[in-house]
């Protein structure tokens, strides 16, 4: 009977025992993860939220509540003052899934985190260590800079995996990322970067070559449009400019859907929308042709030297289209200007009384050119362009990139750049040419910045990288769909690069079944 007893407490002695000896292995109550001991981290707020509406925090949410299932809502500070939240559900998929931020920062994505939350992984978020309050957030703050170009994500992701470590007793499985816009740089820092942190990425429309992107895109659409107030093109004209870049190109890939299958195959002259007899609204002036042509062409110095690959044509009406952020609803308005004059006039210039039409892209004898100027400055800390992802690989890790291959706000060519960059680097001494194994790009037809335009835009990265991580199934195409009213009217295969989607021959063009991913036709 003794014998019986002791054998029976002996498992509960060892379990205590365990406990004691790993307390990082314990799980731990939602409200005590407070007082968690994090070095350079301050927990400040850890409540359970129970399953039902719950009310988005922060600046800008909508006041309706949203229906969430039943997590711990843990919010802290990575010093000196990185704000993270990180949301651990009850019903856990045992993996992680951090999401990236759009514009400048500033804001958690609260949002974004609904998705992977609802389907039940630990997700996490930042503001990338300041408020988008105020304008001048990094002026004489260089911490604050550094920590937006590629700290804040990082130091969030080891606070994010500790107290997932703490409230499950266990790490995830898989640790994945998220983002599109700055949301796509944050994934491709990581990679490049940090390429332990995850070994799932899923890096959209990335704005990666940070200082050439905002001077040889957001400066230079900006000067083509407003320098000269004549070239400045009114929301009005978008839909002209639309309608004949698709009587010009829609055809090309043997589909009249309104959507460029390879936009970089047309090559439409803006000349033919010259006014022939003054300035019309169906036509475009002088000055408005020449701001359209070096909008296409990209920025470029006159020796030649291309600074940033222009926008494709193509999808250019619509609400996210070139009325957004080419033209805006009037000058100063567009989403270039408005993104892009900030960053130069706080951060890269720290002069408030900076004005974008003093810029030049051209070397003044004896000095660098104002693009050397960014480039030397912030290049270091903000670009990532660096080819040599072989870190990333040996962690296991898989890489997603997509890339809405009519994104008026990001040329979608500096996603193919940097895609064969990595190509040609990881080929070298008789390595891997194929790339495919690890690394995956799928150019959207259609789709605008992230999301919208005309073509299937509805699309699930998640579950495509959770599969090729978890299960090893390689992404050989992604079934991306478009909607009408909520209702979908159109499905098409999304194809890994250089490969596309083309149609068979027979059925509906409506219906991706109909499709294969081939090389493109010579
Ligand atoms: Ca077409």
């Amino acid at each position: 009977m003794a014998h019986r007893a002791i054998s029976h407490f002996l498992p509960v002695f060892l379990l205590a025992l365990v406990g004691a000896v790993i307390p990082a292995a314990a799980q731990q109550p939602c409200e005590s993860l407070t007082s968690l001991d994090l070095p350079g981290v301050k927990i400040t707020l850890a409540a359970a939220v129970p399953t039902g509406p719950f009310v988005l925090p922060g600046p800008g949410s909508n006041a309706d509540p949203v229906t969430v299932p039943a997590f711990c809502r843990v919010v802290g500070v990575v010093k000196p003052e990185v704000n993270f939240e990180v949301w651990l559900p009850v019903n856990w998929n045992k993996k992680f899934l951090a999401v990236g931020n759009g514009g400048l920062a500033g804001n958690i994505s609260y949002r974004a985190m609904l998705v992977p939350l609802e389907r039940g992984y630990a997700t996490g978020s930042t503001d990338t260590g300041h408020t988008a309050k105020e304008e001048t957030w990094a002026l004489g703050h260089m911490q604050r800079v550094i920590d937006f170009a590629h700290r804040a994500i990082h130091v969030m992701t080891q606070a994010d995996k500790a107290v997932i470590q703490a409230f499950y007793g266990a790490a995830p499985a898989h640790s994945y990322f998220q983002g599109c816009s700055q949301g796509g740089q944050e994934a491709l820092t990581e990679a490049q970067r940090y390429p332990r942190d995850y070994e799932g990425i899923i890096a959209g429309d990335p704005a990666n070559y940070w200082t050439h992107l905002y001077t040889g895109a957001h400066l230079w659409v900006t000067q083509a449009t407003q320098k000269d107030p004549a070239s400045y093109i009114p929301t009005s004209k978008i839909a002209v400019l639309a309608e004949a870049v698709n009587s010009a190109c829609d055809a090309l890939d043997g589909i009249k859907d309104g959507i460029l299958n390879d936009p970089r195959r047309c090559h439409f002259d803006p000349s033919t929308l010259l006014c022939k007899n003054g300035d019309a609204p169906n036509c475009l002036s002088a000055p408005q042709v020449e701001a359209v042509n070096k909008i296409y062409q990209g920025a470029r110095t006159s020796d030649g030297r291309q600074v940033f690959p222009g926008i494709l044509p193509g999808a250019e009406d619509g609400p996210g289209g070139w009325a957004f952020w080419i033209t805006g609803s009037e000058p100063g308005k567009a989403g270039h200007t408005n993104l892009g004059m900030p960053f130069l006039r706080y951060v890269a210039f720290e002069d408030p009384a900076w004005d974008f039409r003093t810029f030049s892209f051209e070397q003044k004898p004896g000095f660098d050119s104002d693009v050397e100027f960014v480039d030397n400055k912030l290049g270091p800390i903000f670009n990532n362009i660096n080819p040599d992802l072989r870190a990333f690989q040996a962690n296991g890790g898989k890489l997603i990139q997509y890339h809405g291959f009519n994104d008026p706000d990001i040329s979608p060519l500096n996603s193919i750049n940097y895609y064969q960059s990595v190509a040609e680097f990881m080929s070298r001494d008789g390595g891997q040419s194929d790339i495919r194994s690890f690394y995956r790009l799928f150019l959207v037809p259609g789709m605008q910045h992230c999301t919208g335009g005309p073509g299937p835009t509805h699309f699930d990265m998640i579950d495509a990288l959770d599969q090729w991580v978890g299960q090893g199934k390689v992404p050989e195409q992604i079934i991306a769909s478009h909607l009408t009213k909520g209702a979908v009217d159109r499905t098409r295969p999304l194809c890994p690069y250089p490969l596309e989607a083309h149609w068979k021959g027979n059925g509906s063009t409506d219906d991706a079944q109909n499709f294969v991913c081939a090389a493109p036709s010579p």
